[in-house]
């Protein structure tokens, strides 16, 4: 470890994560580092927990205020949220526990875009950072943070907070020094500039995070390995969805709205992110490159294959596998692999600037085509928005894909109208599921439905659907967006009242009852 801290006044402040824990006063707002299950201090977090568990144990009212970059892994988001003393969680999670707490209303949430998380910090909305508790490769001599597997919102959280802890993992090769670029052009006031970002592969900021070491109050060392949970293999649901996908790249090249190169990809979260990845491996496009959030196993793939030249994020969300791999090979990624803060990454003057082609999963789309990616049922908070509304805005192409249905059957991914807005009609240029592609782009509402009911909508729900719609219709005399308002949201309805939102089997004709035979008469 001594080589890795490499500034006295930071190897003075060395103390257990115990030790540091012990710091943190209830009722603290806590900015931690970690974006998906990288980059997320390992110790601390789960020191703090054992911490809140005994002090409420005693009757104490220990609550902390925790800010992250997004989701991020068991120890950190579930051990604190198991505690029951998260009162409030920002930006995006996906933590089962951490859901849990948030459903019962336990942890208020503000699911806000990744974006905007810091612009929301730097001007106060979030209130005042007591702590950044924030994962280092390393410690330079210069004392600035050499970054580990994630940029997330690190630089806004040190550059608030009144105190920093710092984690400092070697389990984290050292070779990823000169993979990050920390842009420091961000302030709001007066006039900022352009960030100059034109392309992937630019590089406009520092490979290192600034720290004021006055404000360092505990470095705590570990070696603990970065936790992600593997990819389910491909289903033919999801392949089906990339091989869609695929077809609609090509019809663009050859319509001369793509070059042969696509345009930088963005994928989100998930399997069939990470199918539609696979199936790029496949294809025949060449020197490809990506302006994302977080690069996947199916992005070093790409990379190693020669097919992706250069991939932009803010961290790595790699199987355990394929982080073990980076691990011994980050080197060959300099340049080919560049890691950006989220309000870089994610933001919308450069991903409209480079017409990015932006591909998230949702939860349901409606017959005019919105998008809820955030919430079950309308009120079950899933995970939240993370970057998708930063990219699906934005982006040159914004497409949604999701499986047909969901919970084997019993939920259509297609409803009469969505519980939920995350991504308005305005937004949303093409859906896909396994079933087909509804390409919505320059049709007035009327003229989506078909396009949406019969090429994405399960078979088995397409009837009901046009059921609605031609209700609608008739109800409305022809309006603009035909809707039948008692009845829109009432497959939700059916779902949590029956479990199915199928529609209820047209009641039997009523058996005639049959004429007795006439019974022979006994003589
Ligand atoms: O539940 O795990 O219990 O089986 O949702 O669904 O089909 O595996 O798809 O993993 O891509 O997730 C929208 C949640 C989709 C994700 C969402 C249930 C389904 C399953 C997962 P089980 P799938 P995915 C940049 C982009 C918002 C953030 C974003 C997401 C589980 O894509 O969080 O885009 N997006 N970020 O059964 C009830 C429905 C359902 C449903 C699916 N209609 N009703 N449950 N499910 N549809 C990345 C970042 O921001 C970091």
């Amino acid at each position: 470890m001594a080589g890795r801290i490499a500034h006295q006044s930071f190897a003075n402040k060395v103390m257990s994560a115990a030790e540091a824990a012990a710091l943190v006063h209830p009722g603290a707002s806590i900015g931690f580092s970690g974006f998906t299950g990288a980059g997320y201090p390992k110790e601390f977090p789960v020191a703090l927990a054992q911490r809140i568990t005994e002090a409420r144990g005693r009757g104490e009212d220990f609550t902390i205020r925790m800010f992250t970059g997004a989701s991020t892994a068991p120890e950190l988001d579930g051990a604190l949220a198991e505690t029951g003393g998260v009162s409030f969680r920002a930006p995006y999670q996906s933590d089962p526990i951490m859901r849990a707490m948030i459903n019962k209303g336990v942890t208020e949430y503000a699911d806000v875009h990744l974006s905007h998380s810091a612009k929301l910090m730097n001007m106060g909305f979030f209130g005042k950072l007591d702590f950044a508790v924030v994962e280092a490769t390393a410690i330079t001599s210069d004392g600035e943070l050499v970054p580990s597997s994630s940029v997330g919102a690190n630089r806004t959280y040190l550059d608030n907070a009144e105190k920093i802890i710092v984690e400092v993992n070697s389990w984290q090769t050292e070779d990823l020094y000169g993979m990050h670029d920390i842009y420091y052009g961000m302030q709001i006031i007066p006039r900022r500039g352009a960030i100059p970002i034109n392309h992937p592969g630019d590089i406009v900021g520092q490979k290192t995070l600034r720290v004021d070491p006055e404000k360092v109050v505990a470095v705590i060392e570990t070696d603990a390995p970065d936790r992600n949970t593997p990819f389910k293999p491909l289903d033919s649901d999801s392949r089906a969805i990339a091989a869609h996908l695929l077809d609609f790249f090509d019809l663009e090249v050859k319509a001369g709205r793509m070059p042969q190169s696509l345009w930088p990809l963005q994928s989100g979260v998930g399997n069939i992110a990470n199918a539609v990845l696979a199936g790029l491996m496949d294809s025949h496009f060449e020197h490809m490159t990506s302006y994302t959030e977080v690069i996947q196993d199916g992005m070093i793939d790409l990379i190693d294959a020669g097919k992706i030249d250069v991939a932009s994020a803010t961290a790595f969300s790699l199987s355990p596998d394929a982080a073990h791999k980076m691990n011994e090979t980050a080197k060959n990624y300099h340049g080919k692999i560049i890691l950006r803060p989220q309000d870089v990454s994610n933001h919308p003057e450069v991903i409209r600037r480079q017409f990015v082609i932006a591909c998230n999963g949702m939860i349901e789309a409606d017959i005019y085509g919105n998008v809820n990616s955030t919430h079950v049922m309308g009120t079950r908070m899933m995970n939240g928005i993370g970057g998708s509304g930063d990219f699906s805005r934005n982006a040159g192409y914004s497409i949604f894909v999701s499986p047909s249905v969901a919970k084997g059957g019993n939920i259509s991914a297609i409803v009469p109208m969505v519980s939920h807005h995350d991504h308005t009609e305005h937004d949303v240029m093409v859906i896909i599921t396994e079933q087909g592609l509804a390409d919505l782009r320059g049709l007035a509402p009327r003229k989506r439905v078909k396009l949406i009911i019969e090429n994405c909508a399960h078979p088995s729900y397409r009837e009901a659907l046009w059921d609605y719609y031609n209700e609608g219709l008739r109800v409305s005399n022809g309006i603009h967006t035909p809707h039948v308002l008692p009845k829109a949201l009432s497959w939700h309805q059916r779902f949590l009242e029956g479990g199915s939102m199928r529609p209820p089997k047209p009641k039997a004709a009523e058996p005639v009852a049959e004429k007795a035979e006439p019974v022979a008469e006994q003589s």
